[in-house]
């Protein structure tokens, strides 16, 4: 069993084949449905979690409260220290996570370890952020007085995430939630609960060596009914919630509903546009990894390719020999680049999506195949598919989450634009491009309408350090680098008089 096969990965992580407690409150219990984490290589369970209930949430909420109580009241660079010994936990146990990550969700390996790297990043930017966290000084128009900002801790964030990154979503909103001063209930995917299991036993460890309360980063996995509180709930101040862009909908007016703050990170539906002046080569790799990497299954990946008509079949050309090449299989082997898909449903939207191309008049250039034979007889393997469409067709207004890459032709930038922000989504856009006026049209107001705009790189791999989120039915939520932090807390205006007079503003003569 993949269980013990790679016992030395399941026994430094904590994790045990049967009668892992799935809630985390400052002890590991757990009261609901007894849970299986399925291996995508060979649907076979890998290990099972006692996952929690609405109760078990109840009780965690409050906790979490009390554990912030605490931690509020440790200076910021000191919290920044503690955020230091996560990080260096991570480091240790880079390899193990990876290889989980590589197990639960199905991705391979490199890409395992790549997020969890993502993780350790974002520490060691919420460490930088602890000496850094400024707030502005406004001048005053008053005599004698001074008007400054401050930021300060909202209390509690609920953190929904989704399969796909089942650590590193998790670790851009905690390590922010946390360094600003919030305390951290997490709700992972209901198929990767052992990820979430493996890095709330690191916290628990870290934050136990500093004598704090562990509950700050407490955990309830289970289905949608926990989910579906912890949206409600008025104790969930803030709610960072990674699906969907149907459910993200919900959960937005849900939040909204008792002003509570949403972070959305919802559907995406990328696009890559090749200009006729790129670097075709230096493009067609980038294609690749954006289009197949991680089997088609991040929010970043390149759905639609959208290539000048004069280098159309050159850049096919490249890409059927470049796909050609590409190794499917377990996502543990070397040399291989496309993993599992992470559930058999996805085969059958897979399928489906093939199916529509070819109704609505597209045709597949290569790929289409579902894998069963040999070593993929047990899995949710299919080979990565480029097909032809039109960009006037329904099935490229939709998001699937599988390696299938629609291209299409245009004639002038501006057609380009039109057609990469035609689609209800907003995620992450990118250009090929030698010609700085292109560049600069871009990223400008008549430019893509996306929140990720890139050039000469691919849509997905984005750095921590900026912003990552989307416009329009993305949700437009902003998660990880540049000034995210400032959504997990509430910003104060703050105007002192010193003056010893009281000049009202606007000139105001009152009495
Ligand atoms: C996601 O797919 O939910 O930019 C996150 C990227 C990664 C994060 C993706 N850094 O592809």
């Amino acid at each position: 069993s993949t269980f013990d096969k790679h016992h030395d990965v399941f026994e430094t992580l904590g994790i045990q084949k049967t009668n892992n407690k799935g809630v985390f409150d400052g002890e590991w219990s757990g009261s609901g449905p007894i849970v299986p984490s399925i291996n995508p290589v060979n649907n076979q369970v890998i290990a099972e979690v006692v996952t929690g209930t609405t109760a078990d949430l109840d009780r965690a909420l409050d906790r979490v409260a009390e554990a912030q109580k605490i931690w509020v009241e440790m200076p910021i660079p000191k919290r920044g220290h503690v955020l230091l010994a996560m990080r260096d936990a991570l480091v240790k146990n880079l390899q193990p996570l990876g290889k989980l990550v590589a197990l639960e969700m199905g991705k391979i390996l490199p890409e395992g370890v790549g997020e969890v790297q993502e993780y350790i990043d974002i520490l060691e930017y919420a460490l930088g952020l602890s000496r850094m966290m400024q707030g502005a000084i406004i001048p005053s128009e008053r005599p004698g007085h001074i008007m400054l900002e401050t930021w300060n801790p909202l209390g509690t964030v609920g953190v929904i995430s989704a399969f796909n990154f089942p650590v590193a979503v998790y670790g851009w909103n905690s390590a922010l939630a946390l360094v600003t001063g919030n305390g951290v209930l997490w709700k992972p995917s209901p198929t990767t609960p052992l990820c979430a299991l493996a890095i709330t036993r690191i916290l628990e460890q870290t934050l136990r060596q500093h004598n704090l309360p562990p509950a700050l980063c407490s955990l309830v996995t289970g289905g949608t009914d926990v989910g579906v509180s912890l949206t409600a709930d008025k104790r969930t101040h803030v709610l960072s919630f990674t699906g969907s862009t149907q459910v993200g909908r919900e959960v937005g007016k849900v939040v909204q509903g008792r002003f509570g703050k949403s972070i959305l990170e919802l559907g995406g539906n990328n696009a890559i546009v090749v200009m006729d002046d790129c670097d075709i080569d230096l493009a067609a790799r980038a294609i690749l990894f954006a289009a197949v990497g991680t089997a088609g299954q991040r929010c970043t990946t390149t759905r639609r390719l959208i290539v000048h008509e004069s280098v159309y079949d050159s850049l096919i050309e490249r890409l059927i020999k470049a796909y050609g090449q590409v190794k499917v299989g377990d996502p543990l082997d070397d040399g291989v680049l496309c993993g599992p898909l992470h559930t058999e449903a996805a085969v059958s939207t897979y399928k489906q999506v093939l199916d529509s191309v070819i109704k609505q008049g597209g045709e597949v250039l290569c790929g289409g195949q579902v894998l069963t034979e040999g070593e993929f007889e047990h899995g949710n393997f299919v080979v990565p598919t480029l097909t032809k469409v039109r960009p006037d067709m329904d099935i490229i207004k939709n998001e699937a989450f599988v390696p299938i890459l629609h291209t299409m032709t245009f004639k002038t930038l501006d057609e380009a634009i039109a057609i990469n922000n035609g689609v209800a989504q907003g995620l992450s856009s990118s250009i090929f491009t030698t010609n700085p006026a292109n560049m600069f049209k871009w990223i400008g107001p008549k430019g893509s309408d996306c929140g990720i705009i890139n050039v000469n790189i691919p849509t997905n791999g984005a750095e921590i350090g900026g912003a990552f989120g989307g416009e329009k039915e993305t949700g437009g939520g902003r998660e990880s680098g540049s000034d995210s932090w400032k959504q997990y807390c509430r910003r104060g205006t703050c105007t002192i008089n010193y003056s010893g007079a009281l000049p009202l503003a606007q000139g105001i003569n009152f009495g």
